[in-house]
């Protein structure tokens, strides 16, 4: 059991003793982490909270807004454009970059956020959370620009997420590893519970939305039908299946016990490459789950190593369990170019 430290002490151990994140950057997680509490607390509220339900608008992604996804925006904005740490802001839930005022310092870090991933989910009750991703302002210059965020996920400095589900937890990695730290509501203030989290290599588990079969491409519909195909197939075992349609808790439950999550190509969309986002939602998650021993590809390339061209692009996504994803990488190697 890893040693019941708070958040803070954490943060402060890993700028003091390791020296790896500068005393801004161990203040911009502190924010976050503060910031996922307030969030927390208006998810919990729920219907009591008035905040349940459509806000009648659409983001950029063309997606009816929640109530919730337009609070916790707002939330994550508000707290971290006085602290001195960032340049500015982007968010799956606005069309341009925030910058900070002009009425607070610059700092030299851009945070990137999908603030309530799992949307669909808000109105039935099931787990939900925000995923976030910290890079560094490239060059001197002042002045920040929305070319300065396209930058490969491999530059993250920091990423994370929050899962508000039955515990409220919050999962970080800043280059060492990947460390837990669970709501003490009492107290209201994060505890370390897992430390150094690793992926099981091999699962008998995978995590994908059926419903797309018809769309898939071949790689991906012969590693699914394998895993179908159980103990009588080439696999010679059985896989369970689960698909919460909620990232966080998916890829939280593949960090907790192994797994293999996808949300492959399809070709009802081929232009877009796939449903999720680079930037904020595969960049973070991915570096998080490598930091834990796990791979996470589109299919074909690594995920941290795809260069951005655009602040909303979508990709596919494999990743959890190292041996499953390099099995579905060498099907599509196989197989002919993508469609
Ligand atoms: P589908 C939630 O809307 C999300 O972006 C991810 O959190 C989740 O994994 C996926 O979409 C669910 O997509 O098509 O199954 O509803």
């Amino acid at each position: 059991m890893s040693r019941r430290i708070s958040l803070t002490q954490y943060l402060v151990e890993q700028q003091r003793d390791h020296g790896r994140i500068s005393p801004q950057l161990r203040l911009l997680l502190e924010v976050v982490a503060r910031a996922c509490k307030s969030i927390a607390i208006s998810v919990n509220k729920g219907a009591l909270g008035g905040v349940l339900g459509t806000a009648e608008t659409e983001n950029v992604q063309g997606e009816v807004q929640k109530k919730l996804d337009i609070i916790a925006n707002e939330v994550l904005i508000e707290a971290n454009e006085w602290g001195g740490a960032l340049a500015a802001m982007a968010s799956e839930e606005m069309d341009a970059i925030h910058v900070v005022p002009n009425r607070y310092p610059q700092g030299e870090y851009l945070l990137l956020f999908d603030p309530l991933d799992g949307s669909s989910n808000i109105d039935v009750n099931v787990s939900i959370g925000t995923i976030f991703s910290v890079l560094k302002k490239p060059g001197e210059q002042a002045g920040v620009s929305t070319e300065d965020f396209l930058q490969a996920g491999r530059e993250q400095v920091a990423a994370g997420y929050c899962v508000y589900g039955p515990q409220t937890t919050l999962v970080i990695t800043v280059g060492a590893g990947v460390a837990m730290f669970t709501l003490d509501r009492e107290q209201g203030s994060w505890v370390l519970t897992e430390d150094q989290v690793r992926i099981p290599e091999d699962t008998k588990e995978f995590s994908i939305n059926m419903s797309n079969v018809r769309h898939w491409d071949a790689p991906v519909k012969r590693y699914i039908d394998e895993c179908l195909a159980g103990k009588e197939g080439p696999r010679g075992k059985d896989f369970n299946m689960r698909w919460i349609a909620s990232m966080v808790a998916d890829v939280h439950r593949i960090l907790s016990r192994g797994g293999i999550f996808m949300y492959p190509w399809d070709k009802r969309e081929p232009h877009k490459a796939g449903k999720l986002r680079l930037m904020y939602e595969a960049n973070p998650m991915g570096f998080i789950v490598e930091q834990a021993g796990g791979a996470a590809t589109n299919g074909r390339q690594r995920i941290l190593d795809i260069a951005p061209e655009q602040l909303h692009q979508r990709v596919a996504v494999v990743l959890g369990s190292k041996n499953e994803v390099e099995r579905v990488t060498a099907y599509h190697l196989d197989a002919a170019p993508q469609a």
